[in-house]
């Protein structure tokens, strides 16, 4: 089951933590392993790992992650954080790869230039919010519910899922930019490991969310 259907329809007690589709070292130079390593095997799993024991016993394992994270303002605090960090990373996982980089095709191509002028306009915003999100957060690529792309960032695990953020709608591109996402290789130099970031960037992936998150 893939990423997109398995959380629209899973209960969080039954969410398994995902596979990574390449190796730590994979997305060297860009990204070196030993952060991959640490950050997936360590952050994501604790995430998750919090997640699953912050539900248990509780009726609220029976929920759907992204319904709760869509009323996150109704759930404890621990949701926000651990059912964030686990959408969130699951994303970023997914949304890089390998063989990423380039320019996005077809129509999110299209979307993009639409939405943002060219590609390079796009770039330019999604660069701002991350290298201006103060302290530890993410930038983002939605969709909303009206189908328009918009630009955003949040702070800690939160996304534009959650109803407590301004830019409401489905996240189809994400980039950590908590210090451990990039410290280890860059130190303070958030501007760098963002420029790098469009280097592994998966865009096949990106489209195919764009695609299925668009509403009827
Ligand atoms: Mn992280």
């Amino acid at each position: 089951m893939n990423y997109i259907t398995q959380y629209m329809s899973t209960k969080i007690k039954d969410l398994q933590f995902p596979s990574l589709n390449y190796d730590f070292g994979a997305l060297e130079p860009h990204i070196d392993a030993l952060t991959m390593e640490i950050h997936y095997t360590k952050h994501h799993q604790a995430y998750f790992n919090n997640l699953l024991a912050s539900v248990k016993g509780t009726d609220l394992e029976n929920m759907v992650l992204e319904d709760v994270l869509k009323n996150i303002n109704n759930y404890p605090v621990a949701l926000r954080n651990n059912g964030g960090g686990h959408f969130n990373h699951s994303l970023f996982w997914t949304i890089m790869s390998p063989s990423g980089g380039g320019k996005p095709c077809g129509d999110l191509a299209n979307a993009i230039d639409q939405s943002f002028g060219s590609f390079e306009e796009f770039k330019e915003l999604f660069n701002n919010a991350a290298k201006t999100r103060f302290g530890s957060g993410w930038a983002w690529l939605g969709v909303n519910s009206d189908n328009k792309l918009f630009v955003s960032s949040t702070p800690n695990q939160d996304n534009p899922l959650m109803d407590v953020t301004e830019n409401n709608g489905t996240p189809v591109l994400g980039l950590d930019v908590w210090e451990h996402a990039y410290y280890l290789n860059y130190q303070n130099r958030r501007p760098d490991y963002v420029q790098a970031f469009w280097n592994v960037v998966n865009w096949e992936e990106v489209e195919k969310r764009y695609l299925e998150f668009l509403v009827d």
